[in-house]
């Protein structure tokens, strides 16, 4: 059954969009050499001129970043370094509903999702790192761990404010400071955070923020005021900054992309894996690294699993990003878009079956709807490149040996899930899946005490928890761990 559902658009009034934004060094907003434009995915509209940073900007931003760090940062006593990441989480949560706004304006993600997970567990992050800014004596790094010194940063588009709290909290908490960037197409909340740091009287050059496109992204990495690149986004790019990092001393962790296998047994309750796998793949338009974007379902329930998940998401609501009735929102942009449809016509054109939900795509912005396709085989490019979009590529198997053999049969490995009754089954799959998180009986859970991160193509390092600590301590020295 189809219900019909009235329109129930949140507000836009609660954000106040400014026409132009600088970048934001040495705690001012400050004019640089270019501006380029930030639109709406969903409307095609301007939202804001915002600036390109160019190599004097990045100077400047790292010359204030590391003059903060040397003259205040690094020398405040931890307690102190908490005090201002306690006061930027209880900000966050002041501005939660405009902060939340202002990304699915940008992003194009349903408000649904960026209120009640983004902008949640950006200020989660924070608040937990708070606490760890006093105790990092504790941590298991020796009883006095040195922060690096001036980290430079970069993110991407699909969750901008949150990948932003997962890198700064931290670097922050033990007592680095930071020169971040934001993907092109989603700098606002960024800047927003910005105000969010004037706000909070957090020092000068504590945390820079310099927007721009790739080309700001390459001169930050290979800046010799780095001491250490921590990086989230696509694995192409992730090769590019290790060799741009490679015998320059500087630390790196790279967050990269995934291509995850959800594997459901034939003792799993049908619907709550179904509700489970549209949350792996179809959450945030599956601009997810850790979407499970490969279905394994075992060969016995696979037409009943599959006839129960097309209904189901013959129901996903597609369409404006700020009705809180929608599920899937708008592609990021229009280059994202191409992608998605040129592998997707790769996956008819190597053979596998493409069956779409039938729900009528708005005339302007940039959608694509939620897709599934059957008769995959491991070696088609759908079941082994990264779509990055709502794609879901089914494979089936018959024991648990061929699942994790079907499983494992990727370049990436950054998460996984399981569905099945038997706990033992699950343990013994977990210890032989080659992904940085297991999920079981559930899909996309976060906390900021859990560690999360890759293995091969998907990066290294952790980010989240106590693991993620060691990233941002010079631990090399005097570790005891
Ligand atoms: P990328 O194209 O790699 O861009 C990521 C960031 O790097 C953007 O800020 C980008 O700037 C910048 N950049 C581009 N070229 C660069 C270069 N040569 N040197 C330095 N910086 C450069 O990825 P994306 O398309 O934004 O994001 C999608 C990818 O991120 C997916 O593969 C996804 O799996 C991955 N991802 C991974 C994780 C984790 S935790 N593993 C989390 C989220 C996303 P512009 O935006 O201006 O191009």
């Amino acid at each position: 059954m189809r219900f019909e559902y009235a329109p129930a658009p949140e507000s836009r009034s609660v954000v106040t969009l400014r026409d132009s934004y600088g970048l934001f060094i040495g705690g001012e907003f400050v004019a640089g050499s270019s501006v380029f434009k930030t639109i709406s995915p969903a409307t095609e509209e301007v939202l804001a001129e915002v600036t390109h940073a160019g190599p004097e900007d990045v100077d400047r931003a790292v010359a204030a970043a590391r003059q903060a760090y040397e003259r205040v940062w690094s020398v405040m006593p931890g307690r102190e370094r908490g005090k201002y990441l306690f006061r930027i989480a209880r900000l966050l949560q002041e501005r939660a509903r405009e902060l939340a706004v202002l990304e699915t304006m940008d992003n194009g993600k349903p408000i649904r999702e960026s209120r009640d997970v983004d902008i949640p567990l950006a200020a989660a992050h924070f608040f937990y790192h708070a606490g760890w800014a006093d105790k990092l004596g504790y941590a298991g790094f020796g009883p006095s761990p040195r922060p690096l010194g001036v980290v430079g940063q970069v993110i991407p588009w699909n969750f901008p404010l949150l990948m932003l709290a997962w890198k700064i909290a931290p670097a922050l908490a033990c007592g680095n400071t930071v020169v971040l960037k934001p993907a092109e197409t989603t700098p606002l909340t960024a800047l927003v955070f910005a105000e969010i740091c004037q706000q909070a009287d957090l020092p000068s050059g504590v945390v820079n923020i310099v927007t721009g496109d790739g080309s700001t992204g390459q001169l930050l990495v290979a800046h010799p005021g780095i001491d250490k690149v921590a990086f989230t986004g696509s694995t192409a790019v992730g090769k590019e900054i290790a060799r741009a990092c490679a015998v320059s001393g500087k630390r790196l962790t790279l967050e990269l992309g995934g291509k995850a296998a959800n594997v459901v047994f034939d003792d799993s309750p049908v619907d709550q894996a179904v509700e489970g796998i549209v949350n792996g793949i179809f959450f945030n338009q599956g601009h997810v690294c850790c979407a499970g974007s490969r279905l394994l379902v075992q060969e016995s329930i696979a037409d009943e699993l599959l006839s129960a998940l097309k209904r189901r998401m013959m129901t996903l609501r597609l369409g404006d990003p700020m009705d809180k009735n929608t599920d899937i929102g708008a592609i990021n942009s229009r280059p994202q878009l191409d992608k998605i449809q040129e592998l997707t016509a790769s996956g008819e054109a190597e053979g596998a079956e493409r069956w779409s939900a039938p729900c009528p795509l708005p005339d302007r912005g940039f959608w694509f709807p939620p897709t599934v396709f059957t008769g995959v085989s491991a070696a088609h490019r759908i079941a082994q490149e990264e779509i990055f979009g709502p794609v879901l590529s089914v494979l089936t198997f018959r024991t648990p040996a061929e699942a994790i053999e079907k499983a494992n049969n990727t370049p990436y490995g950054l998460s996984a899930g399981v569905w099945t009754e038997k706990g033992s089954l699950i343990l013994w799959m977990a210890s032989r899946l080659r992904a940085g998180v297991v999920w079981a009986n559930t899909f996309n859970r976060f906390d900021p005490a859990a560690p999360f991160g890759g293995y091969k193509e998907s990066g290294f390092g952790r980010e989240g928890g106590r693991h993620g600590l060691e990233a941002y301590l010079d631990v090399l020295g005097g570790s005891d761990v």
